[in-house]
């Protein structure tokens, strides 16, 4: 048996003859991914190496542990592995330290709260609802047991799209009434730039630690097209999968002096052995980070935001802050139409073939699962190499779709071409098929 496969439809079935179900649903999944457009702003296409390297033996090891000092026997290649994953994240954020060794985003960020606060301590951090992240404090989630979290937000929204921005003020305030230990910057549906600066004169004034969670920026940062909190935060947590391009997983960056807290507090503190083959694939993904085309894959992520952006006012939407200056679009569907929800857009999105995810707007009335907006990205796409011309196109698809709801022969259409659309980009066109 061998670690690398000749074909990439036998990397994603091939060794699976034997068990016709999961087989299928692979098959299918590929088929729904080449078929169908991809909007969800935290998703993208790994290229073939990332999936070689994630299908890899190294989901048979275990490695507790950290390399040089491993629990078990047996890991010399895993050592090199975790090393060059970490040396390579070090060289393309510019970081002292990097822990490559959490699961997912959400580990990454309790990590970073059990390094540097106490349980019960008050961490400052955006509310879920006004563009931050289920792990910013939101009472469903454990960090929200766990620590008192106050939230701050975004300002009001105006007419000329200049509201909706974060409202430093308002986080000045806070942070000088309540002396919070951390201050968290960062969101998962805000679609500006969100600069580190004012967050850390804030958190020196008030003697709190500083944390800035860039998951869904971390590709955008890597390339420059973003401003890099990294050396201005005293820890930046990541995910590898959304603009960074790589396989489903966290990581945590940091000046040499928290290096220990942020290991220990990963493992033992809150996983066992590391995803080794997992490891493999970001060190892949962070070497493709560092080439020039990556580079040119950023920009253009955030112009084809740009043009899908205007495109979509064209259609009759308000965009929330008025436009976008990364990968996504906040879509306010009220104006478009006020009987619209988010969660309706999104079920006749799919029928037509758009993916993407229903999100509340700040101060959003409806609720969460129902909501008034919609979420677009333009990582993926942009991946596919979909560029501004496209992104007009799918604006109208995606309006027309959302205008007949109600016409099944429509949305039929609508998928067709959506279909036709995505022949000429296909993120995987080595794959047979589709
Ligand atoms: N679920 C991710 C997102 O879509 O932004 C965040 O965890």
């Amino acid at each position: 048996m061998s670690a690398s496969f000749a074909g990439f439809e036998q990397l994603l079935t091939g060794g699976l003859a034997a068990d016709e179900e999961i087989r299928k649903l692979l098959g299918d999944e590929l088929e729904r991914q080449r078929t169908t457009l991809q909007l969800i702003a935290s998703e993208n296409f790994t290229s073939r190496a990332v999936l070689e390297a994630s299908a890899s033996v190294l989901t048979n090891k275990y490695s507790e542990g950290y390399p040089g000092r491993r629990y078990y026997g047996g890991n010399i290649v895993a050592d090199e592995v975790e090393d060059l994953a970490r040396e390579r994240a070090k060289a393309v954020f510019g970081a002292e330290h990097a822990n490559v060794q959490p699961h997912a985003g959400a580990i990454a960020n309790l990590a970073a709260y059990q390094a540097l606060v106490e349980p019960g301590d008050t961490i400052c951090a955006m509310r879920l609802d006004q563009g931050g992240h289920l792990t910013h404090g939101s009472p469903v989630s454990i960090t929200g047991k766990l620590y008192r979290f106050v939230a701050y937000g975004v300002t009001p929204a105006r007419p000329d799209g200049s509201g909706e921005r974060i409202d430093f003020d308002m986080v000045r305030d806070m942070a000088r009434r309540e002396r919070p230990k951390l201050i968290v910057a960062g969101a998962t549906a805000y679609a500006r730039t969100i600069e580190p600066g004012p967050f850390r004169e804030i958190a020196d004034e008030v003697g709190a630690r500083f944390m800035f969670d860039v998951a869904h920026p971390a590709g955008l940062v890597a390339a420059g097209v973003h401003p890099s909190p990294v050396g201005v935060a005293d820890v930046v947590t990541l995910t590898t999968h959304k603009t960074l391009r790589g396989p489903r997983g966290g990581a945590i960056l940091c000046g040499s002096e928290l290096a220990r807290a942020i290991d220990s507090a990963v493992f033992p503190g809150l996983q066992g052995g590391p995803l080794d083959h997992v490891i493999a694939a970001k060190a892949v993904a962070f070497r493709e980070a560092m080439q020039p085309g990556f580079k040119e894959y950023a920009a253009q992520v955030v112009r084809n935001a740009k043009a899908f952006a205007a495109a979509l006012v064209e259609e009759g939407f308000r965009l929330v802050a008025g436009g976008t200056d990364n990968h996504l679009v906040l879509v306010d569907l009220r104006d478009f139409d006020p009987e619209l929800t988010g969660k309706l857009a999104q079920e006749t999105l799919d029928r037509a073939g758009i993916t993407c995810n229903r999100n509340q707007i700040p101060d959003d009335p409806r609720p969460p699962f129902v909501t008034s907006g919609l979420r677009l990205g333009t990582a993926a796409e942009t991946t596919a190499g979909m560029r501004e011309p496209q992104m007009a196109i799918v604006a109208g698809l995606l309006a027309r779709a959302l205008r007949k709801r109600g016409d099944e022969d429509e949305l039929r259409a609508v998928r067709e071409e959506v279909r036709s659309l995505r022949r000429t980009f296909d993120p995987y066109p080595e794959a047979e098929g589709a």
